[in-house]
């Protein structure tokens, strides 16, 4: 009998069940099963799709540091490299914010490996993920992979439950204590909340043409071209990797261009005259990304808890989600683990209020950060684009 048929047999069970393996559930899944409780993480996809899928690859000083404390940082010093400059280059030139050194002694002064003030780490969030999977099953970590979950049940009684697909098709259930719902905006976990549950939602009215090309950084700071045509974005991801956006009219799909075209276009925004070429390179993935976002509130439903996406989306534009998640993580993990070993549940009767509230604050800086950095989005009723262009000139200024 194989283990799969096994677990469908009994109807597996587990003391805490982690929805999904992106940077939430596998932070979440390590800090737990180093703490010695009992769980399993339950992926949708394959192994190789989750460590291969290009995201994130701005880790704030934080989540260095959260990762430090759990001995979960080893690829990200080896591998990763340290980002403290943005370059804004805006019709009136370009100037850079050391917000590096902005950020010394800050988060309560802690330091540790990651403790250099303010300094992001740029380390691709595929390999965030395939070091955190590789670090759990090395030390005995459950997970199941192209396992579905349908629908979280029973979250408000005494025995909550999952029912999922198994790689074979056939439906299964599992059992447990509690339920980490860490399976991103569309997973199961948010199609099982209560209708009562509150969901805020807000589109920034903004589209991106998010790009990845094999072409080295241009430069060595995060660039934010700030132009009448649309915003442009640089972020380094490797030596030979960089991520581009174009603010993109929506509706148009991303093939719509040319790759000379979408250069030339970059090159524009960038004001490449003034401040040199862009390296170019081929184009490896293009998407399309509207900048909206959402909150679920409150993050806990009995015996099921919500982190990452999961829990809040975060438009891009600030690039805060996968620390977030990883934030939320720390936290979740450390309110299970004292009911669970403890029976002290003040933990998890405070998680919502204490990630609402880091949650909020992402939001209003990502909301400022979008206000920053693009062009009106059309439609704004009421607004002039001179008056809004005159505004976003006004807080460049302000920051310059
Ligand atoms: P994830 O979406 O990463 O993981 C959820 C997992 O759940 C997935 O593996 C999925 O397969 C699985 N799943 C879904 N439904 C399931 C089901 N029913 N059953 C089982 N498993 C299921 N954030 C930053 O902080 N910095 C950045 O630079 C940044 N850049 C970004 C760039 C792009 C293009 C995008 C799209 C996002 C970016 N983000 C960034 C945000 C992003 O990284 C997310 O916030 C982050 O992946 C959230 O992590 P999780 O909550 O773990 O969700």
């Amino acid at each position: 009998m194989t283990e799969s048929q096994n677990s469908r047999a009994s109807g597996e069970s587990a003391d805490v069940i982690v929805l999904g393996a992106g940077p939430a559930g596998l932070v979440l899944a390590n800090l737990l099963h180093a703490a010695g409780i009992d769980c399993v993480l339950l992926e949708r996809a394959s192994r190789t799709h989750v460590q291969t899928r290009p995201r994130a690859g701005f880790l704030a000083p934080n989540t260095g540091r959260i990762l430090d404390r759990h001995g979960l940082a080893g690829g990200l010093h080896r591998h990763g490299s340290r980002h403290g400059t943005c370059e804004f280059r805006t019709r009136d030139g370009r100037f850079r914010l050391d917000y590096g050194a902005l950020g010394q002694g800050g988060q309560g002064g802690q330091s540790g490996q990651s403790g250099q003030g303010g300094q992001h780490h740029v380390y691709p969030q595929q390999n965030l993920v395939t070091d955190l999977l590789t670090h759990y099953l090395d030390h005995g970590g459950r997970v199941r992979f192209d396992t579905e979950a349908l629908a979280v049940g029973d979250a408000d009684g005494a025995a909550p439950y999952v029912t999922t697909r198994e790689p074979d098709g056939r439906p299964t259930r599992w059992t447990g204590r509690y339920v980490a719902g860490c399976d991103g905006r569309h997973g199961a976990a948010r199609r099982s909340l209560p209708p009562d549950a509150v969901r805020h939602h807000h589109d920034h009215g903004v589209t991106w043409l998010g790009l990845l090309a094999q072409a080295p950084p241009s430069l060595d700071a995060v660039g934010y071209a700030v132009h009448d045509r649309g915003f442009a974005g640089h972020m380094a991801r490797t030596p030979e990797v960089t991520r581009y956006y174009l603010q993109w009219q929506r509706g148009v799909p991303a093939e719509a261009w040319s790759e000379q075209r979408i250069w030339d276009e970059l090159d524009l925004r960038m004001r490449a005259a003034e401040h040199g070429p862009l390296h170019r390179g081929p184009l490896l993935e293009r998407g399309i990304f509207d900048l909206t976002c959402d909150v679920v509130e409150p993050l806990r439903h009995g015996s099921l808890f919500l982190a990452g996406d999961a829990a809040s989306l975060l438009a891009p534009a600030a690039a805060k989600g996968a620390n977030l998640a990883v934030l939320e993580a720390e936290i979740l993990a450390g309110a299970l683990t004292d009911a669970l070993t403890r029976g002290d549940t003040a933990g998890l009767d405070g998680y919502s209020d204490q990630c609402l509230a880091h949650i909020w604050r992402a939001q209003e800086f990502t909301g400022w950060m979008t206000r920053l950095l693009h062009v009106a989005p059309d439609g704004e009723q009421g607004t002039e684009p001179s008056f809004h262009a005159a505004l976003r000139r006004s807080r460049l200024a302000s920051l310059r």
